[in-house]
């Protein structure tokens, strides 16, 4: 028998790839008013199972998505076999509430199917909220926590039961579809609120699931979402301004982001994020030593909205050229980044990520003589340092000289036609 493998071993891949597709895709598509709307709009089981009755994912083609992740550079992509609706989007033999069941579809095959073909690494996110389970208690974040009546529902309910459901639809995602490289749970959150509880990671047995997950997939990376310290932590929609500590100890990290703000499908929702601001997360990520997961909300009938498809090519443009600087590559350690700069390094290559473009002149702090030859990534050509920045002198054609020890680097003048053009 050999060793189970560390966690180091597990995420080299994910430490190296850097940026990931992340699909919301469920009946919520079908309010086309995100995957929140059964909560924010307390809708009952009956009236939100016409979602349901009416999904009908017949565009949904999981080969043009990983095509459009790979486009993008995404490295990876993680399907919501299941959010917190219940709806599984797989064959499952423990509910008849599935795309299996009201379309004869299995998803998630289609989803690893086409990842595969395609080069991609594999991701599922399992919701472990399920609002459409009987035995599930009603807490803070469940549709029916505004009910006056919630000590009497949960009377009934039993999360013993659930847990035993749980388990099972895990079991059957990890041993039904291969290899599945990362598992994205979502979310645990004992805080009280509302007047009503939380779960802890003891509601789902968060440390059975965790030992379940090692058993049937030893190389499959897990997010901290079931409660319990993993592989990585998952900031939401927020990005690190530091690298990441738990307890004092740096971690593995990704920041899960959206285009608009919403998960599932918004329809109406047009507040996007441009593609450059969308790059330089990307390197604010990487730069940080992190990943970036960015999120698509296919439409009800399963085809990432042409807007945000636009977005994705655009930003796909920038890393055919730039990838040297993402892929592989981490913090700058060693350098500071001056104001409107960003670092990021692979090996010994230093990238400059010029955010704002200067006039004819770069000052790098701290790097005089450390630079053998400057280039610009996207084309390739020289960008000429200039040779007495190691000792620059004041003079009143330059009076106020930058302090020893900094490289200067001679820009052309116009901006090179790059999202952030980087040195
Ligand atoms: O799947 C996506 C989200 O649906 C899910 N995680 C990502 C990956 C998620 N969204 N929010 N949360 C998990 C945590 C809870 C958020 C809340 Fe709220 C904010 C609860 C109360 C305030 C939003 C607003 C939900 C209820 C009110």
């Amino acid at each position: 028998m050999t060793d189970p493998l560390t966690s180091a071993e597990r995420t080299a891949w994910f430490r190296h790839d850097h940026f990931g597709m992340f699909i919301h895709y469920g009946t919520y598509a079908v309010a086309g008013r995100q995957e929140w709307v059964k909560y924010f709009e307390r809708i009952d089981d009956d009236t939100y199972r016409r979602y349901a009755d009416h999904f009908d994912p017949d565009l949904y083609d999981a080969r043009a998505i990983a095509r459009l992740a790979k486009e993008a550079g995404q490295r990876y992509v993680v399907l919501t076999a299941k959010h917190h609706e219940g709806f599984c989007l797989w064959d499952t033999a423990t509910t008849d509430y599935s795309v299996a069941s009201t379309r004869g579809r299995d998803l998630v095959r289609e989803h690893v199917e086409a990842l595969r073909a395609e080069g991609l690494r594999v991701g599922l996110y399992f919701s472990l909220l399920d609002w459409s389970h009987p035995d599930y208690t009603i807490d803070w974040s469940h549709p029916l926590g505004n009910r006056p009546d919630v000590d009497e529902l949960n009377a009934t309910r039993d999360m013993g039961r659930f847990r035993a459901y749980m388990r099972e639809q895990l079991r059957e995602l990890l041993t039904g579809y291969g290899r599945i490289d990362y598992l994205f749970a979502d979310f645990t959150q004992p805080a009280v609120r509302d007047g009503l509880p939380g779960k802890s990671a003891e509601d789902w047995d968060a440390a059975g699931l965790l030992a379940m997950c090692r058993e049937l997939q030893p190389a499959m990376i897990v997010n901290d979402r079931f409660g319990l310290p993993a592989d990585l932590v998952t900031p939401e929609q927020y990005q690190p301004v530091r690298p990441v500590e738990v307890d004092g100890e740096r971690v593995l990290w990704e920041a899960c982001q959206t285009v608009n703000g919403a998960w599932g499908y918004d329809r109406g929702n047009v507040d996007d994020k441009s593609p450059e601001l969308i790059v330089r997360m990307l390197v604010e990520t990487v730069s940080l030593g992190g990943n970036l997961l960015l999120n698509v909300g296919p439409t009800a009938r399963g085809e990432v909205p042409e807007r945000h498809a636009d977005i994705l090519r655009e930003v796909g443009r920038w890393m055919r050229r730039h990838q040297d600087a993402v892929y592989g590559a981490g913090p700058a350690e060693d350098a500071e980044a001056p104001s409107g700069v960003i670092y990021t390094r692979r090996g010994d290559t230093l990238y400059a990520h010029v955010l704002a473009w200067p006039f004819k002149t770069l000052y790098l702090p701290g790097l005089a003589g450390r630079a053998a030859f400057a280039r610009l990534l996207s084309d390739g050509t020289e960008i000429v340092i200039d040779a007495g920045s190691e000792e620059p002198e004041e003079s009143h054609l330059n009076p106020s000289a930058p302090p020893p020890g900094t490289l200067t680097l001679t820009l052309p003048t116009c901006r090179p036609d790059d999202l952030i053009p980087v040195i």
